[in-house]
């Protein structure tokens, strides 16, 4: 017998429907804006945990647009940006957003960004969005209903064994993070086949989702960075997580191919990639 309260959808496929909608529409203006609209003399507008850990005027205006455009049709719904937006909501929706997630790729010109925008309800991720512009590529996944890839269904590629991985990862902006992270890498790389730093986490996710990484770890990051392409890289069929047993968090994210990932993240445990 199955139980009605348990077994409820935590949300109707008309909201997700909705939430989908709105959040490709959203990515995409946000998108446009970011890469018609860069200044030739784009400057670093602010730094938050260290001199490196830049806000420039299109991260403010790429959140702001998204914000405005997403709480203009739902109101009552709750927001946390990287750049500050924050609302508590009253409809059990929350808005996850990273304006431009590589923002020092977009400063420096390098293509590698992204614009990540998830629905969360009641605090589980229902709906990720994952727009690379200068890929022309965006990627979206709904809770169950698989990922995609401008539209074309993706999956996780084969696993090979771990010595034939490619691994993503990425570092912090505060130098002993780094210097501890390094030391993890240097443990790492010669026990993979090699080793990608493309600068932005959401990329780093789908490209998981899609078969271009066999798999991808970092320390770090902000629930902004990976919200949305973590449902991504796991309705492609990635393993998500962050330590064992633990969800993808701040103090670690890993996702991979099921194979590649079951020995990864022991390895990333004895490793000590969780902790500085
Ligand atoms: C970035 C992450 C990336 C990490 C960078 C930075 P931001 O996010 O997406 O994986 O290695 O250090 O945190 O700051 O560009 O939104």
């Amino acid at each position: 017998m199955s139980d009605p309260l348990k077994d409820a959808p935590l949300i109707s496929g008309e909201l997700k429907d909705e939430l989908l909608a709105l959040a490709l529409e959203a990515a995409r203006r946000a998108g446009e804006l970011l890469r018609d609209g860069r200044p030739a003399d784009l400057g670093v507008a602010a730094t938050k945990s260290s001199p490196i850990d830049v806000v420039t005027e299109m991260d403010i205006a790429s959140e702001k647009l998204i914000t405005g455009f997403l709480s203009e049709r739902r109101p009552e719904d709750g927001f946390l940006g990287e750049e500050g937006a924050s609302a508590e909501g009253s409809s059990g929706v929350r808005w996850v957003i990273d304006p431009i997630d590589g923002t020092v790729n977009y400063l420096y010109g390098l293509p590698s960004w992204a614009v990540s925008i998830a629905a969360q309800k009641d605090g589980e991720t229902v709906v990720g969005v994952v727009a690379a512009p200068m890929r022309g590529e965006t990627s979206h996944a709904v809770l169950g209903g698989g990922a995609f890839l401008n539209n074309a269904p993706i999956r996780v590629r084969p696993a090979p064994p771990l010595s034939q991985a490619l691994v993503g990862t990425g570092f912090g902006y505060i130098a002993e993070r780094r210097a501890a992270q390094a030391a993890v890498l240097g443990s790492l790389l010669p026990r993979v086949r090699d080793i990608r730093r493309g600068g932005s986490a959401a990329i780093d996710l789908c490209d998981v989702a899609c078969g271009r990484l066999d798999a991808y770890y970092e320390r770090g990051l902000n629930p902004w960075d990976f919200a949305a392409g973590e449902l991504i890289a796991r309705e492609a069929g990635a393993r998500t997580a962050g330590r064992p047993g633990e969800p993808a968090s701040h103090e670690l994210t890993v996702a991979g191919s099921p194979a590649v990932f079951d020995a990864l993240q022991p390895l990333l445990e004895d490793l000590g990639a969780w902790h500085d």
